[in-house]
């Protein structure tokens, strides 16, 4: 009994996760497919024990597939996944390549699960920067209305990939050595110049749009707009990479629009939140850090203050595993709802 699954890009950073988050959930699995792209196929991986071989995704590859899960880049996913919906697979895709589609439903569980009744085969993952923010939002939001948003990201480097995380070792090592770094990938492994990441904070991620803004400043904007149903909320989005492996964190600005509650009302919402822990006992030094959010499913939020000029105004500091709740256990989540609202065709 269960679903046949197939994990696309299953031997990527997220993949990974992807497959251990399935492996800790006890996710019902009938048959397990590994796809990835030629490069990496042929490779081994174990699962519950058992040893997988890696194939080369194609569109055949879906034939009988239930659930696929998506995280082998945009350009691969809009190759392949109209060709695994035709064949009667529900993709759920990490990549950026559908989100802001109309026909394709963008899901935090927490926040909008119901707007997966409307699905077309294709459900969109959102970004990890945007999924810890929403989470975090999201009861915010329902309790007092959300006017505006000003977001500055210290982002992992795990976020670009494994490859990024390497360079980002070599280079810490290198210049521990009195060598010269020798960036190749970070920022953006497709854009002209590249920067030292390690012992830098470098303000781009992702290529630079025509408006000034990066594209995942923009997909934090656009998203959050999308997740929340809100087009007319204010959102600005700063991103930065930080020389951390993994555990993104963000510095959000945010105003309500009804009342004024107090940090100690806004830490109760918070912390009876969905999938949040509060971590916020300044008297202690107690707040949340990206080393303490590896490997756990929550995004915890700390640091909350009032705004010392607009009384509507708030202040916190938000942090989550930008693999677990930013891709791969949101990813999970989703397909749960999905068999929790029965929308599975078997
Ligand atoms: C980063 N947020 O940290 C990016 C990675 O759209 O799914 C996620 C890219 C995406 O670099």
């Amino acid at each position: 009994t269960g679903y046949s699954v197939a994990v696309l890009g299953a031997t990527g950073a997220v993949g990974q996760q992807i497959l251990k988050t399935l492996e800790d959930k006890d996710f019902p699995i009938k048959e397990l497919k590994l796809l990835s792209s030629k490069r990496s196929a042929g490779k081994q991986i174990t699962f519950k024990g058992e040893n997988y071989t890696v194939e080369e995704a194609k569109p055949e590859s879906f034939e009988g597939v239930d659930i696929g899960l998506f995280s082998a880049g945009g350009s691969v996913s809009k190759e392949l996944a109209p060709e695994a919906v035709k064949r009667g697979t529900i993709v759920i895709d990490n990549t950026s390549a559908y989100r802001m589609d109309e026909n394709v439903p963008l899901i935090v569980p927490e926040v909008n699960q119901e707007a997966l009744k409307d699905h077309n085969g294709i459900i969109a993952n959102p970004n990890c920067s945007t999924i810890q923010m929403v989470a975090a939002l999201a009861p915010v939001r329902d309790k007092y209305g959300l006017k505006k948003v000003i977001v500055s990201t210290y982002q992992a480097v795990s976020g670009a990939g494994l490859s990024a995380v390497e360079e980002m070792k070599q280079q810490s090592q290198d210049i521990l050595d009195g060598k010269k770094a020798n960036p190749e990938i970070l920022p953006v492994g497709g854009d002209k110049k590249h920067y030292q990441i390690a012992f830098n904070a470098i303000p781009q991620i992702d290529k630079f749009q025509d408006n000034g803004y990066t594209f995942e400043e923009m997909k934090m904007i656009n998203e959050t707009k999308k997740i929340l149903e809100d087009k007319d909320l204010a959102v600005a989005a700063t991103c930065v990479r930080l020389p951390v492996e993994t555990g993104h964190s963000e510095s959000v600005y945010i105003e309500v629009e009804n009342g004024s509650p107090d940090v100690t009302e806004l830490q109760e919402v918070l912390s009876a939140g969905d999938g949040i822990t509060l971590k916020d006992n300044p008297a202690e030094q107690e707040y949340p850090m990206a080393v303490d959010s590896v490997g756990l499913p929550d995004v915890f939020v700390g640091r909350i203050r009032r705004d010392l000029d607009n009384d509507k105004g708030y202040h916190m500091w938000i942090v989550s595993d930008n693999l677990l709740k930013g891709a791969a256990y949101n990813t999970v989540q989703i397909a749960e709802s999905l068999v929790r609202l029965d929308l599975i065709k078997k």
